[in-house]
């Protein structure tokens, strides 16, 4: 951009995200496996052909498909016999809490750490009462929590833990899948991610025995004709979203080779930009490739994130403020103690300073560019 010209504003809208849509022949030659078999949910080859598929990619050996990540998250609470009190974060999507109260459980709200904005072994601890069952922390963007420390911290007081790990497809932490840690990990394949089954969802558990009794969670109950043997739900992943979801892998390594290279981009244009700094993997950490986080210090940079917000609007580039405002705040929750604005200083100033930058395959080299332009434009106003 020529410096005092005002970049152009994008014809069409640029999404935050877009899912990944491969040829519309690859999916239709396994649409028609599935039309020559006539069988188009409960358990048919597609679901277990990527069941087997996403256990392998995923180093989840005990994994489980679902509708949705919210319905895995539901199970995973009914499986490993979740009750009390839950301590989570404030800095989620409302699913996480939700899951919580849909299954008669309180959330108990902990602060995140400024950096990695995921609750920690610090500030669960002095939030566990006798009532308090498990740990139900968040990758947020894929940015792993501290599972070892969350693991010891379970182990010492007793409680399950669950990860709600919808951001962290692929995320490994030194070399480990993020699903090995925790009792539990949920994945969601909705559409806005990238690995997806349109909608979508996995859960992975540590053993057969557990994702045994998830399986028939997910199924009503039924264990055969004759036995019903649990207070199940429908989370049975279909026939149409297995093949989708088997095509769409195919495709994933190379998204996510696009995505680092607009991340690239992103990271080379915005690096001198007073008061901007986007997000980065900690060292040891694949990165999910889900987000594209930009946090802005309104002191530092002259503008506060809302404005920016509002400025990048203008040149129709749809940036979202995941997550802001906080579950803690939602009329719902806000009466809770720990949901108390004074508890959550770092929540806070955290869902104030982030926003998720367009961040997809689709986006070609010079639309980072112009969407970059149109940030430091933005700046200056
Ligand atoms: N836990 C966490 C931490 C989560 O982030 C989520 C979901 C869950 C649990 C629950 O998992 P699921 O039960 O959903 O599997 C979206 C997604 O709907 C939601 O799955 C996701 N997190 C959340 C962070 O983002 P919205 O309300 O922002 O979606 P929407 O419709 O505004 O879409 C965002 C952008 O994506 C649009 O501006 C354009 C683009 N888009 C969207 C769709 C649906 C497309 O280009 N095509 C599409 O088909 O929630």
């Amino acid at each position: 951009m020529r410096r005092g010209s005002t970049p152009l504003r994008f014809e069409q809208p640029i999404h935050v995200t877009r899912p990944l849509l491969p040829p519309l022949a690859e999916l239709n030659a396994e649409l028609e496996k599935v039309w020559a078999s006539g069988w188009l949910t409960n358990g048919g080859e597609q679901h277990a052909l990527l069941e087997r598929e996403l256990a392998e990619w995923l180093g989840a050996p005990n994994l489980s498909l679902f509708n949705n990540g919210t319905a895995a998250l539901m199970v995973a609470c009914q499986a490993l016999q979740v009750t009390g009190e839950v301590v989570t974060s404030p800095f989620t999507f409302p699913a996480t809490p939700h899951v919580l109260s849909w299954n008669k459980v309180a959330p108990v709200f902990a602060d995140i750490d400024p950096e990695t904005m995921n609750i920690t072994p610090d500030t669960v601890a002095p939030l566990v009462t006798g009532a308090t069952s498990a740990v139900l922390a968040v990758h947020v963007y894929g940015l792993p929590c501290d599972v070892r420390g969350i693991d010891r911290l379970a182990q010492a007081q007793g409680l399950k833990v669950l990860y709600d790990g919808a951001h962290a497809f692929g995320t490994t932490i030194d070399g480990e899948p993020v699903a090995r840690f925790g009792d539990a990990t949920m994945f969601s394949f909705h559409a806005t991610k990238l690995f997806h089954t349109a909608e979508g969802g996995a859960l992975a558990v540590r053993d057969a025995e557990t994702k045994a009794r998830v399986d028939l969670l997910k199924n009503f109950g039924i264990r055969n004709e004759e036995e019903v043997v649990l207070p199940g739900i429908n989370g049975k992943m279909n026939e149409l979203q297995a093949a989708l979801g088997r095509v769409v892998l195919r495709h994933v390594a190379a998204e996510r080779a696009r995505r680092e290279r607009v991340g690239r981009i992103y990271r080379e244009r915005l690096a001198g930009a007073a008061g901007l700094r986007i997000v980065a993997m900690p060292p040891g950490v694949t990165d999910s490739h889900q987000y594209l986080i930009l946090r802005v210090d309104e002191q530092g940079a002259g503008c506060s994130r809302d404005a920016l917000h509002a400025r990048l609007k203008r040149f129709n580039i749809v940036t979202r403020k995941y997550f802001h405002p906080l579950c803690s705040q939602y009329d719902c929750y806000r009466h809770l103690p720990s949901a108390r604005p004074e508890r959550l200083p770092n929540a806070h100033r955290v869902a104030a300073e982030v926003l998720s930058l367009p961040y997809h395959g689709g986006l070609a080299d010079d639309d980072v560019h112009r969407i970059c332009d149109a940030i430091e434009y933005s700046l200056a106003r």
